[in-house]
C-alpha cells in the first residue's frame, strides 16, 4: 500500500455530508481496494494526486473522475494479469474489427462487473455523494450509429465474461454520433464531444504505433516482387479501453486507433515563413481521419475520407495482430505462416472493415514474402464476415477510381482475387457461369462508374459468412447470397444476435433483477440466462405479480421524472408506457406508429367523455436519431413532435393520450427507457430488419412486443409464446407480391388509413406541409412513392393489434403474467449464447481464464 503523506495525512476536500459533518477520509492510494473505507481513501487519493481540475474542488464532476480513476486502478491490475496470461498460454485469439462501438457509460458497468457496486456506493456516501448522481456525470461514448455498434459492445462484454481470448479493434473518433437537439424545425445535429475533457477509461499506448499509407504507387522489383511506396503516411497510435468481464478476473481490451503525424512531418521552416497551413498539412490530414463518425460521403473527398477511415482501422489492426503473432513465436524456429489461422481469427463486423482482406494479403505477400497461394490460404482461413443488412443502399460499393487512387496495391490484389474466383467458377461450377456477373467482385456493368462490391469480396474471401437472426440468415441464403450458397453451402451460418444481461437488466433494472434472483433462488441467471425459464412456474403467482408490478412501477416513475426533465411534459405512470426507440428509418416504420397514434387521437376526440373513460390511457414515446441528410426521417421526427405538441396540450385528451419525442436517444437513455416500458414497437416491414436487438432488451425487461414477423422478432415470439406477442402485418415472403400488386393498381387502402393521413394534411398538427412525407405513401409507382415499406397495407392489422393491446392491458393479471413470461422466455437472447456460438462454430477459440 502506498501512503502519500508528508507529515500530516492529506485529506480530500470532501463535500459536506448531509448531516453537516465534513467527511474526513484520508487520501491514500489503494489501487486494489475492495472495502468501502479503502475505496473512499483511494478516491480521495485520486482527487488529490491525479488532479484534472484546480485544487480544493470536489464537485460531482471531480468526484466522478476521481471515482473512475479509482476503478481504473483495479481494472489495470486485472488487465495486465489477463494480458500476461494470454501471452503465456498463447491460445488462439479473436480480433473483432468494427467501425462502431456504442459503449455508453462505463462506470456503473465496470463496478457492477467487478462486484463492487455496493462498496462504491458506500464509499461515495462517505465522501458525501450518491453513486447515481456521480455516474450521471459520465458522457456516453457513442462511437457508433445504431444496432451494429451496440452489438459490438455487447459482444465485448460477453467475450470478457466468458474468459475468451479476444480483442476489439475500432477507431477513436473525436466526435462520435451527433447530439440531437429538438426545436420547432425538428432535429438539429450538434457535435457530441465525449473527449471534451477526457475519458478516464482509455490508456494511450505510446509504444504501439504503426505507419499507415495512403495514395502512392506500386513499384515492381526486377524479381517481380511488388511494393507500395510514396503517397502519405499517417501514424496509428493505440488507445486501449479495458473491458472487464462479469464475475471474473479476465479484462480484455478494446483498442481504438488514433491518427497522428510525427514532428518530422511538421515543416518548421514553412511555418516560420508564415505558411501555416502548408507547414502542418499532414497534421491536419491526420486529424481529419478520426475526427468524426461517418463523415458525409456525397463528394469524392468525403468518399476518400471514409475509405481512409476504413483502411486505417484495417491496416493498423492487422499490423498489430501480425506483430503480436510473430512476437509470440520469437525464439521458436519451427513456426510457419500456415499456423497463423490456428492462432488468429479475424471477424469483420459488416463490410466496413473489408479492406482487412487485401491488407492481410499485402502484408503477407509484400511484407513477409509469401506467395499468392500461401497468403490466400492463410487469409481465407483467418477471416469471417457477418452481414447485418439486406437493404441494397446499405451494401457498400466503392468506386474503383477512388480505390485505385487511395489504395493502388489493394486494387491489384482485389482484381487478382476476382480473376481467380471467376476462373474457379468457370472450371469447377460451369453451370454457374450465367450468374458470374452477379457474383463478381468488380462490377463494371456501368462503365461510367465501375465499383467494388465489398460484400462479394467478403463472401469470396471468408471461411464463414453469417446473418444475425434465423430469418435474416435464411434470406441471405435464399436471396442476397443465393449463388454463393449454391457453391459453398457450408460457408453460411446463422448467429442470432444477443444482448448482455449485465447492462440490459442487472444494472439498469436492479429492482427487477433482485426479484428474479429471489424467485429463482440464485443469481446464476446473470451468466446463464436460460435459467430465466424457471420463472414460468410462478407466472400466475399473486405474490410475484405484486412484486413485479411494484418494480415496474418504480421504473416507470423514474422514467416519468426523466421525461419531465428533458421535455417539460408530465406523464402519468398509471398509463400504458408504449415505446419505440431506434434509428429513424422508413423501413423501421416510425411513420406507422405515429399514424396509428394520430388515428387514436382522432377517435378519442370523437368519443363522448364516458366513452373515453373506458379506453386504456397511453403514453406513446418515440426516440431516435435521423441521419443528417435523410430528409424523410427528419420529417418523421418533426411530425412526432408536432403531434405531441397538439395532443399533450389538448385538455380533453391529455389524460388519455400523451405523445413524447425523447430527445437525443443514446445508450444511457435506453437504460432508463427500457426498464420503464410496458409495450414496445418493433414494426419494420417484414424482411427488412436483419435482427433488431432492442426487441431482446425490452422482452428481457418484461415488456410486451407489438411487432411484425421480422428479424429476431420471429425467434422472440417462438421463445416467449405466441399468446404473449402482439403480431400483425405482412410476412416476409408476401412482400414482393404485395409490391407487385400495388404496381398493378390492386391495392385498396383502408379508410382508417386515409382518415389518419387526411387529418394531418388538414392541418390538425400545425401548418407545416407534410405532403412531401405523406406522398411517399401514395401512388402505385415511382421513386419515393407507392409506399415501398407497406405502411398502408399493414395499417389495419396494426390498428387491430393495438386494440388487442388495449384490451389485454385492462386485465392486470393477464398483463403481468405475459410480462413475466416475456422475461422467462428471453434466455436465448443473451450475447453470451451468441458469442459462445461464434467461439465454437466460427472462431475455434476456447476460454482462457486468468487463475
Ligand atoms: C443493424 N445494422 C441492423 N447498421 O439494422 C439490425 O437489424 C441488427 O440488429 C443490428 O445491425 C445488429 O446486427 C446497423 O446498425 C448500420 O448502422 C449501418 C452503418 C453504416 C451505414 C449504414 C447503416
Amino acid at each position: 500500500m502506498v501512503v502519500y503523506s508528508s507529515g500530516s495525512m492529506p485529506m480530500a476536500h470532501n463535500k459536506e455530508t448531509t448531516d453537516g459533518s465534513a467527511a474526513k477520509v484520508p487520501a491514500i492510494a489503494q489501487p486494489l481496494a475492495e472495502k468501502p473505507s479503502d475505496i473512499a481513501s483511494n478516491i480521495a487519493f485520486h482527487a488529490r494526486y491525479s488532479p484534472h481540475f484546480s485544487p480544493l474542488k470536489f464537485d460531482p464532476e471531480q468526484a466522478y473522475y476521481a471515482t473512475a480513476d479509482s476503478v481504473r486502478d483495479l481494472l489495470i491490475h486485472r488487465w495486465n494479469e489477463t494480458f500476461l496470461h494470454f501471452h503465456k498460454v498463447d491460445p488462439k485469439q479473436t480480433y473483432y474489427l468494427s467501425m462502431e462501438y456504442l459503449q455508453g457509460r462505463a462506470l456503473t458497468n465496470a463496478i457492477g462487473n467487478l462486484g463492487l457496486s455496493g462498496a462504491y456506493a458506500d464509499a461515495l456516501k462517505k465522501l458525501g455523494y450518491e453513486l447515481e448522481e456521480i455516474a450521471e456525470k459520465e458522457k456516453d461514448a457513442a462511437l457508433g450509429n445504431g444496432g451494429l455498434g451496440r452489438l459490438a459492445s455487447c459482444f465485448l462484454d460477453s467475450m470478457a465474461t466468458l474468459n475468451l481470448p479476444a480483442w476489439g479493434y475500432g477507431l477513436r473518433y473525436r466526435y462520435g454520433l451527433f447530439k440531437q437537439l429538438i426545436s420547432k424545425e425538428g432535429q438539429e445535429e450538434v457535435a457530441e464531444d465525449w473527449l471534451e475533457k477526457f475519458s478516464p477509461w482509455e490508456v494511450v499506448r505510446h509504444d504501439v504505433l504503426y505507419p499507415v499509407r495512403f495514395f502512392g504507387h506500386v513499384e515492381v522489383s526486377p524479381t517481380g516482387s511488388r511494393k507500395w511506396v510514396g503517397g502519405e503516411v499517417i501514424q496509428a497510435l493505440a488507445y486501449d479501453v479495458p473491458i472487464p468481464g462479469y464475475n471474473t478476473k479476465n479484462t480484455i481490451s478494446l483498442r481504438l486507433w488514433e491518427a497522428k503525424s510525427s514532428a518530422k512531418d511538421f515543416n518548421l521552416f514553412e511555418f516560420n515563413e508564415g505558411k501555416y497551413e502548408s507547414a502542418s498539412q499532414l497534421h491536419s490530414k491526420a486529424q481529419q481521419i478520426c475526427a468524426v463518425l461517418y463523415p458525409g460521403d456525397a463528394t469524392e473527398d468525403g468518399k476518400i475520407l471514409r475509405l481512409k477511415q476504413q483502411f486505417f482501422l484495417c491496416s493498423a489492426s492487422l499490423q498489430d495482430i501480425i506483430m503480436r503473432f510473430k512476437e509470440r513465436r520469437e525464439g521458436n524456429m519451427a513456426w510457419n505462416w500456415s499456423d497463423f489461422p490456428s492462432k488468429v481469427a479475424v471477424q469483420l463486423n459488416d463490410t466496413h472493415p473489408t479492406l482487412a482482406i487485401p491488407e492481410l494479403m499485402r502484408l503477407l505477400m509484400d511484407g513477409e514474402e509469401l506467395g499468392w497461394d500461401e497468403a490466400w490460404d492463410v487469409t481465407t482461413r483467418t477471416v469471417a464476415y457477418t452481414n447485418h443488412t439486406v437493404l441494397p443502399e446499405a451494401l457498400e460499393k466503392w468506386p474503383q477510381a477512388v480505390m485505385y487512387k487511395l489504395l493502388p496495391r489493394h486494387m491489384e490484389i482485389i482484381e487478382e482475387i476476382d480473376k481467380r474466383f471467376m476462373a474457379m467458377i468457370r472450371s469447377t461450377f460451369s453451370s454457374m457461369e450465367s450468374k458470374l456477373s452477379d457474383m463478381q467482385i468488380l462490377d463494371s456493368s456501368n462503365p461510367q462508374k465501375p465499383v467494388v462490391r465489398m460484400a462479394n469480396l467478403c463472401v469470396v474471401s471468408s471461411h464463414k459468412v453469417n446473418g444475425v437472426a434465423e430469418l435474416h440468415s435464411d434470406i441471405l441464403k435464399a436471396d442476397l447470397f443465393a449463388n454463393y450458397f449454391s457453391i459453398w453451402p457450408a460457408k453460411f451460418q446463422n448467429k442470432t444476435n444477443g444482448v448482455t444481461p449485465r447492462r440490459w437488466i442487472k444494472f439498469c433494472s436492479p429492482e427487477l433483477s433482485d426479484i428474479i434472483t429471489k424467485w429463482l433462488k440464485t443469481d446464476g441467471w446473470i451468466t446463464n440466462l436460460d435459467l430465466l425459464s424457471g420463472l414460468r412456474q410462478f407466472a400466475d403467482n399473486d405474490k410475484l405479480h405484486a412484486e413485479w408490478a411494484s418494480a415496474k412501477m418504480a421504473n416507470k416513475h423514474r422514467l416519468a421524472q426523466y421525461v419531465l426533465h428533458v421535455t417539460g411534459v408530465s406523464i402519468d405512470p398509471n398509463s400504458l408506457f408504449d415505446i419505440q426507440i431506434k434509428r429513424i428509418h422508413e423501413y423501421k416504420r416510425q411513420l406507422l406508429n405515429i399514424l396509428g397514434t394520430v388515428y387514436r387521437y382522432k377517435k378519442l376526440k370523437e368519443m363522448s367523455i364516458e366513452e373515453r373513460k373506458k379506453t386504456t390511457p397511453r403514453t406513446v414515446m418515440l426516440g431516435g436519431k435521423a441521419f443528417a441528410t435523410y430528409t424523410n426521417a427528419k420529417r418523421i421526427v418533426k411530425l412526432v413532435n408536432d403531434v405531441g405538441s397538439v395532443v399533450n396540450n389538448d385538455p380533453e385528451i391529455n389524460n388519455y393520450l400523451k405523445v413524447i419525442f425523447i430527445p437525443n436517444y443514446n445508450v444511457s437513455v435506453a437504460e432508463l427507457l427500457i426498464p420503464g416500458s410496458e409495450l414496445s414497437q418493433h414494426i419494420s416491414t417484414a424482411g427488412m430488419e436483419a435482427s433488431g436487438t432492442s426487441n431482446m432488451k425490452f422482452s428481457l425487461n418484461g415488456c410486451l412486443i407489438i411487432g411484425t414477423l421480422d428479424g429476431a422478432n420471429v425467434e422472440i415470439r417462438q421463445e416467449i409464446g405466441e399468446d404473449n406477442f402482439f403480431l400483425f402485418g405482412a410476412k416476409a415472403d408476401e412482400v414482393a407480391k404485395l409490391r407487385k400488386d400495388r404496381e398493378n393498381g390492386l391495392f385498396k387502402p383502408d379508410p382508417r388509413f386515409e382518415e389518419a393521413k387526411q387529418f394531418i394534411r388538414g392541418g390538425a398538427f400545425g401548418s407545416y406541409d407534410y405532403s412531401a412525407l405523406l406522398d411517399s405513401l401514395e401512388g402505385n409507382s415511382g421513386y419515393g412513392r407507392a409506399d415501398y415499406f407497406l405502411v398502408g397495407y399493414d395499417f389495419p392489422s396494426y390498428i387491430e393489434a393495438q386494440s388487442r393491446v388495449d384490451e389485454a392491458y385492462k386485465d392486470r393479471k393477464r398483463w403481468l403474467k405475459m410480462s413475466i413470461l416475456s422475461t422467462a422466455g428471453s434466455g436465448k437472447f443473451s450475447s453470451d449464447r451468441t458469442i459462445s456460438q461464434y467461439a465454437n462454430e466460427i472462431w475455434g477459440i476456447k476460454a482462457c481464464p486468468v487463475p
